[in-house]
């Protein structure tokens, strides 16, 4: 990786991405584009473009103007904003996809590809779920994310481009908000226990995910396209997991922290049978043999630094 486009930068993800990628690779390396403006760093920090990733032409532009030879594609619409309109899911997370992995497979680059918990569906084992299994999703993006690992799958095999891909679980993080997604409790609580003491929850007390911390799944994007590739049999779509919790027990690990916090509940049917059709905790040994995976975040050194940075950014 030495010229890397990043899509969809301006989002939750990318405005952690985009400031590794930087640190790691020089500023002037690394292009972040997006359909809106970023805020903060990764509008100050390096190169940024409007890149609409459902234009071929616009995306094909941008990587021959960079001379880009790896593109981190997080362009995508979340699965709450999904249901919302799925037509404009499908355009963008699978005809953006597509877009960028022809560009790719044309201007020869390597692509990051990240899928999601939401590629699993009710008939799915919830606890572990393993890395090959039912795929069965019930949300737009979860048949978005499936159809996705295919194409990323197709097109190593077919053409021979470099993809490779993580599962994400639901993210955490500090930076930017989330975009819509069913996990997006996880980050709102941090927010409303320092601002108010107290949160609302959309989802049940005892609707158990599978969660991660945005330094971990910054840093499995990183080191699965830095991984040997002799070492790759799956390549795309790895489980990858650090921590599962409910609202309730985040909720009793916030108030280490904060004694007074309290959380109580007004669940959104929609996004609670998202939750329930998702896996409770993924088995990630094939990224732990394949490339080497390891968390470094569990929910207390989670909720921990999640209270330290949300402090400042609101002070
Ligand atoms: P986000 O919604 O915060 O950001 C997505 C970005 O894509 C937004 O800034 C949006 O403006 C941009 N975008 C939308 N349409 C576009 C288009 N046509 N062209 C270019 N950009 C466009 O999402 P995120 O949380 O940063 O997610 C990044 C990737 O990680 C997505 O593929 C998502 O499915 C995946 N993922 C995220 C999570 C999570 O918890 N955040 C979990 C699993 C998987
Ligand atoms: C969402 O809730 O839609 C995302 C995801 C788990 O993919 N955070």
């Amino acid at each position: 990786m030495k010229r890397i486009l990043v899509t969809g930068a301006s989002g939750q993800v990318g405005s952690d991405l985009v400031v590794t990628l930087r640190e790691r690779y020089g500023s002037e390396n690394v292009l972040a584009s997006d359909i809106r403006e970023p805020e903060g760093a990764v509008g100050r920090g390096g190169p940024f473009e409007i890149v609409d990733c459902t234009d071929h032409g616009v995306m094909e532009q941008a990587v021959v103007r960079f001379k880009a030879d790896t593109i981190f594609h997080l362009a995508a619409i979340l699965s709450a904003v999904g249901e919302a309109d799925p037509h404009r899911a499908y355009e963008v997370n699978l005809g953006g996809l597509e877009n960028t992995l022809d560009v790719a497979r044309v201007r020869e680059c390597a692509v990051f590809i990240p899928s999601s918990i939401a590629a699993f569906g009710p008939s799915t084992p919830p606890d572990p779920t393993p890395q090959v299994t039912i795929q069965r999703p019930t949300t737009i993006y979860g048949v978005t994310k499936v159809a996705g690992e295919l194409l990323a799958d197709y097109f190593h095999l077919r053409f021979g481009v470099d993809t490779r891909g993580v599962r994400y679980p639901g993210l955490i993080s500090w930076v930017t908000e989330p975009g819509g997604g069913t996990t997006d409790y996880a980050v709102e609580i941090f927010y409303e226990a320092i601002r108010k003491g107290r949160y609302t929850c959309f989802l049940k007390p005892d609707a158990q995910l599978d969660m991660m911390y945005m330094p971990d799944a910054i840093k499995a994007s990183i080191e699965v396209m830095e991984a040997d590739p002799v070492r790759l049999i799956n390549r795309n779509a790895f489980n990858i997991a650090a921590m599962q919790f409910t609202p309730e027990k985040l909720a009793d690990a916030i108030k280490k922290h904060i004694p007074d916090f309290t959380i109580d509940y007004d669940v959104d049917p929609l996004r609670q049978g998202i939750a329930d059709s998702w896996p409770k905790r993924l088995d990630d040994t094939a990224a732990r043999e394949e490339w080497d995976w390891e968390p470094d975040y569990d929910l207390d050194a989670m909720v921990e630094d999640m209270l330290v940075n949300l402090r400042k950014k609101l002070a």
